[in-house]
């Protein structure tokens, strides 16, 4: 595989792990923990595997002789940067405790662990994926591990290639499934240990012990990066208005980060829209609102962050949404004998008073799309919806009365722009090479440990790497009953935005200066070489998440 400069340079470095992890380790155990909610619920279908302790490692005095174990390992969902360094650190944790273990990855996520398609990952496919971004090492996929034939036929390849430990490098859902996986092999003695992995640049999956999923470090330094370019070029021309939408699926932490990283105008906390009850104008009208003020200073420019899954948190397009859902399910026969031309009246005049109201203010592109576009289980694709598009038509009609009232003089022309992928697959950090590294090594001590239904937990993490605590987290611990497709499952507790919480309050405090004046700040790509306040620096989410702790 040819290979760019900074490539070869990278594939040396060496991540740091956390003292504990440098030598010969022993677990301590802490209390038996409880579920995050519903305890009774989550202790009966988790019998095996409920209230386990957590799980500390200590560096030990005397070495233990190791047996060779045979280890598989998934990548689940969307890609996050320092993917193959939980692979890497996975690799060589294995091969310390002792070298004929080997390593076995699934290919294209959980549906390889079903439909049998492995590889064994052998120390020179290892070496070429070291520091690098991207899940192509075995690739990953979205199959959801769920049903007793699925765990069933994973167990026949396991126990063909020897395998006895799992690793589920996934999000909450994944996790969650890694949890279930895990009950099942030790309720029916498969003799299969499962371990899971945080991984998710949406950051929301993280609790007081797990403070942060990997990947959304790199990732919203590489959106920041590009945020603060158009900031620049935004500051010179001094012409256009960007609409900037970023991924992050239903939490806006990624949203959030950008915005403490580059101080734009306006960021948009759906969190905050869905908890302060505001509909789509009043968004619009407060938009609307700086646009003018701006213009009034002479300033027809700016930036607005907005976090994908907004439309979702407007609870009157969530509630309309919700009885979208269910009308189409149950006429969408005649919903299609009606004359596309005709669709949106007959949605108007068949949804209830405050429903037809938000249908109808909505524009026609937007309105179609709720009605058309399903994904398989019959929800509305709210992620296709280019809610920056969407905003800025309606601003600009805002504007255009603003202006017929003599409120606003200016011009607004905008721009959009989507950040997604473009981060995902990004040559991790130092931080999240080095945090990845530790949760794959770490996930090898919890396998020689002996555990099952652990989540690899390195924590401690605003302080340099040698500090960091490393152990494991029960997978119930976090679990609550949420109603997912009609049902009540168990799953880990989704983390949103706390709007009591330290990154939103310094957002909160300073945004009033960013709107009206132009406070940005240009963050630059990310570093890898030079000094530690260059290259090193965790998340501002996470920096002012553990300041004092
Ligand atoms: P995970 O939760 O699986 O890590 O995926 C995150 C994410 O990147 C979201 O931010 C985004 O909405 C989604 O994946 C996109 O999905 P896809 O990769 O299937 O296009």
């Amino acid at each position: 595989m040819k290979k760019s400069a900074l490539q070869k340079a990278r594939a040396t470095y060496q991540p740091k792990l956390p003292i504990a992890l440098t030598g010969p380790v022993k677990a301590v155990l802490g209390k038996p923990t409880e579920s995050v909610a519903n305890q009774d619920e989550i202790k009966q279908l988790f019998p095996e595997t409920y209230g386990l302790p957590e799980l500390r490692f200590e560096k030990n005095t005397t070495p233990s002789a190791g047996r060779p174990i045979n280890v598989g390992v998934i990548l689940s969902g969307g890609q996050a940067p320092g993917g193959h360094n939980v692979i890497s650190g996975l690799f060589d944790g294995i091969k310390k405790i002792h070298r004929d273990s080997r390593l076995f990855g699934f290919i294209m996520g959980p549906g390889g662990l079903v439909d049998h398609k492995y590889i064994e990952l052998t120390s020179s496919i290892i070496d070429e994926y070291r520091n690098t971004g991207g899940f192509d090492i075995i690739g990953s996929g979205r199959t959801k591990l769920e049903t007793k034939e699925q765990f069933d036929k994973g167990l026949e390849i396991l126990k063909e290639l020897n395998i006895t430990a799992l690793v589920i490098i996934g999000g909450d859902d994944s996790n969650t499934n890694a949890a279930v996986l895990a009950e099942y092999y030790k309720a029916t003695g498969a003799g299969v240990q499962v371990i899971g992995c945080p991984k998710t640049i949406d950051g929301d999956l993280k609790n007081d012990l797990i403070e942060t999923s990997f990947g959304f470090d790199t990732a919203t330094k590489v959106y920041s990066e590009v945020i603060g370019n158009i900031q620049r070029d935004c500051n010179s021309a001094k012409k256009y208005w960007h609409f900037i939408k970023l991924m992050g699926r239903s939490a806006s932490h990624i949203a959030l980060e950008c915005a403490l990283q580059c101080q734009p105008n306006v960021c948009i906390i759906s969190e905050e829209v869905e908890a302060k009850n505001l509909t789509l104008q009043d968004i619009v009208n407060q938009l609307a609102d700086v646009v003018a003020n701006r213009a009034a200073e002479g300033n027809n420019f700016g930036t607005v962050l907005i976090p994908e899954g907004l439309i979702e948190f407007i609870p009157a397009v969530k509630a309309l949404i919700a009885e979208l859902n269910d009308f189409l399910a149950t006429n969408a026969e005649d919903f299609a004998r009606v004359a596309p031309a005709d669709q949106r009246q007959f949605i108007i005049d068949h949804l209830s008073k405050a429903n037809a109201e938000t249908y109808a203010s909505l524009p026609t592109g937007v309105a179609r799309q709720l009605t058309l576009d399903r994904d398989p289980h019959g929800n509305v694709q709210v992620s296709l919806i280019e809610t920056e598009k969407l905003l800025s038509e309606m601003v600009g009609k805002r504007l255009a009365q603003l202006k017929a009232e003599g409120k606003y003089v200016g011009k607004f022309s905008p721009l959009h722009h989507f950040f997604g992928y473009e981060g995902r697959c990004a040559a991790p950090s130092n931080f999240d090479a080095d945090y990845c590294y530790a949760l794959g090594f770490n996930a090898a001590c919890l396998i020689n440990a002996g555990v099952t239904g652990y989540m690899s937990s390195v924590r401690n993490l605003v302080k340099p790497a040698v500090q960091w605590i490393a152990g494991g987290i029960p997978i119930t611990m976090m679990m609550n009953m949420e109603r997912r497709n009609g049902e009540l499952k168990p799953v880990i507790q989704k983390a949103l935005v706390r709007l009591d919480g330290a990154p939103f309050r310094k957002f909160a405090a300073q945004r009033k200066d960013w709107a009206l004046n132009t406070c940005y700040i240009y963050p630059g790509p990310i570093q890898y070489f030079g000094p530690a306040e260059v290259c090193d620096q965790p998340s501002l989410t996470l920096q002012y998440e553990h300041v004092g702790k």
